[in-house]
């Protein structure tokens, strides 16, 4: 059909699982809690839910590490619960997207333990073996978890690729049947009325078949983007995407602008969309996670300025700015104290009125921050536990790994849902698996829905915006203000369409210098942010967008 994709004015809601609903005393959320809360959700008026991991799972890396693709983990419910939740939630018009890991399978999974078992299986073409060297690994790669990327394999003395946990085994894509068990996994969710595919990892599954030692980094280059990724996703495609009619986000970790370009082409020969993580790394010095700083905004805007631009007419961005890998935003780039609605307010605004798909990262819609653990116990990710032991190994104090984790870890976006005051702040009845944040007695969902002038109502008019002004969606994008180092000044034009975006992201007044006189304001975050541009200091954190009239 002709008509525009529906995922182009779309805004997606992530959730994760885990930590959203329990609907009893586990102490972990579970399908039925998220069936409870369809209703929350329909208030917002998000279009669809991105479901990350509840396929039969050890759980080591929280759902990341499959042991089978085709049933739901009873820690989350049955089958049934899920056709339930994909009904429910199709009834009130919200879409499905399920998260794909297929770079890797749990160690657990029958195929794993196939090709563990026996050298001569077919299964063990399925992953990525190869001889040691010299008495250690094939290689230096490294995990993205810490230490070598490669495991031995005591009985066969040779070792398996891991780019991620020791329990999660990389897949071997050169073996076609590889890629036919893949198009199989899609087809069997499709036909449970799944619309769309959010794809981990999915530019690290082609790997340089020659594993050369990495003399600079950490091997990434040999395997991020590898050799034969684009022609594995149009053969998924070809084959199962556009046969089964579903969108597609992937996943792209450490990519660049040009591979991202063909990834989303329009065509749609790949991808609906694309993840990138480069805007989430301008407070990484050198691009090191495990060490602080404060952003660097003009790095920030120079980012947004070249992947809009290079995406305009091109591809198609997936927008945000939390999910459940990240620190949460207020804590990162707003702030915690008085200015928490207004910062978090003036995030959302900025984001949502770029070119692209915007997610809501659960919570995100409460204003909710890092939950500020202080003790090691308090931590359960497989990533920072890892980190604290490889730091403590090296040598560092304590005090300095716990601020890092408390900054930097995934935890941060994992303490639960906080629906209300009570209990638990309501997310179960039992104790929550990652303790909520403390916060939660002022900061909760009942608390927000009662607010009319509150944040959640800010993220339901920027969806409603979206619909009602194409050049949202369809605008291109110019930086006003590049080199200020905290004013966000932007231009989308569609047709005679003109929106302008003005953002303070600091808490100094700043003198705003726009020429224009005449327009109409269609969001703000101060109730008597000025109806019209013109000579104004935008306050702290202040944050406005006009309508301009068409150009004469
Ligand atoms: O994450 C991929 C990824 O590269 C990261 O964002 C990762 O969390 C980071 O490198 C750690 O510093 C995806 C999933 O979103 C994540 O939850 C999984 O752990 C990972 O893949 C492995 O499946």
């Amino acid at each position: 059909s002709l008509a525009a994709p529906w995922w182009r004015q779309a805004v997606i809601y992530q959730i994760y699982p885990k930590s959203f609903q329990d609907s009893g005393a586990k102490g972990t959320g579970d399908i039925q809690g998220i069936i409870r809360r369809l209703d929350y959700l329909k208030q917002l008026e998000v279009d669809a839910l991105w479901l990350t991991p509840m396929y039969r799972s050890p759980q080591v890396d929280n759902g990341y590490d499959i042991s089978d693709y085709y049933d739901i983990d009873p820690a989350y419910g049955t089958l049934a619960d899920f056709d339930e939740l994909q009904r429910q939630a199709h009834a009130r018009g919200i879409r499905l997207i399920m998260d794909i890991v297929v770079n890797h399978t749990s160690t657990a999974h029958p195929w794993f333990q196939d090709a563990l078992a026996d050298p001569d299986s077919p299964y063990r073409d399925y992953y990525i073996w190869r001889d040691g060297q010299n008495g250690g690994p094939p290689n230096n790669w490294q995990s993205k978890f810490g230490g070598s990327a490669w495991q031995r394999d005591p009985a066969s003395g040779q070792y398996y690729l891991h780019l991620f946990a020791t329990e999660q085994a990389d897949l071997n894509w050169e073996n076609p049947a590889v890629r036919d068990e893949v198009k199989q996994i899609l087809q069997f969710w499709a036909a449970r009325g799944v619309d769309g595919f959010r794809l981990d990892v999915i530019n690290l599954i082609s790997k340089d078949q020659q594993f050369p030692d990495d003399q600079v980094g950490d091997g990434r280059r040999f395997y991020t983007d590898g050799p034969r990724v684009h022609e594995y996703l149009q053969e998924l495609s070809r084959e199962a995407f556009t046969p089964l009619g579903t969108m597609t986000v992937g996943e792209m970790s450490s990519t660049s602008l040009a591979h991202c370009q063909r990834y989303s082409a329009a065509d749609g020969r790949e991808l609906s969309m694309v993840f990138n993580f480069h805007h989430l790394k301008v407070d990484y010095p050198d691009g090191e996670k495990w060490r602080l700083a404060p952003p660097d905004y003009v790095a920030l805007k120079a980012l947004f300025n070249q992947w809009q631009q290079g995406l305009h007419g091109q591809g198609w961005s997936a927008l945000f700015w939390c999910n459940h890998d990240q620190p949460r935003i207020l804590s990162r780039f707003g702030d915690e104290g008085q200015y928490r609605q207004v910062s978090a307010k003036m995030l959302a605004t900025a984001l949502h009125l770029l070119q692209g798909t915007p997610y809501i990262y659960q919570g995100e819609e409460l204003g909710m921050a890092n939950p500020g653990y202080r003790r090691i116990e308090d931590y359960r990710d497989v990533e920072s536990l890892n980190l604290h032991a490889i730091k403590r190994a090296e040598g560092m104090a304590e005090a300095e790994i716990l601020a890092l984790l408390a900054a930097r870890s995934r935890d941060n976006s994992r303490s639960p849902m906080q629906w209300d005051a009570g209990p638990n702040a309501g997310f179960s009845q039992g104790t929550p698996w990652l303790a909520p944040g403390a916060d939660y007695l002022r900061v909760n969902a009942e608390a927000a829905l009662a607010d009319p002038d509150g944040l959640f109502y800010h993220y339901r008019q920027l969806i409603r915006l979206r619909k009602q002004y194409p050049v949202i969606v369809e605008g291109d994008y110019r930086d006003l203000a590049p080199d200020h180092p905290s004013l966000w000044c932007y231009e989308r034009r569609w047709q005679d369409q003109r929106l302008l975006v003005v953002n303070n992201l600091g808490r100094e007044p700043l003198a705003l210098p726009v020429a224009e006189a005449s327009g109409q304001r269609l969001i703000a975050n101060y109730a008597d942010s000025p109806a019209q541009p013109g000579p104004h200091t935008l306050r702290p954190y202040e944050s406005i967008a006009w309508l301009l009239p068409a150009d004469a």
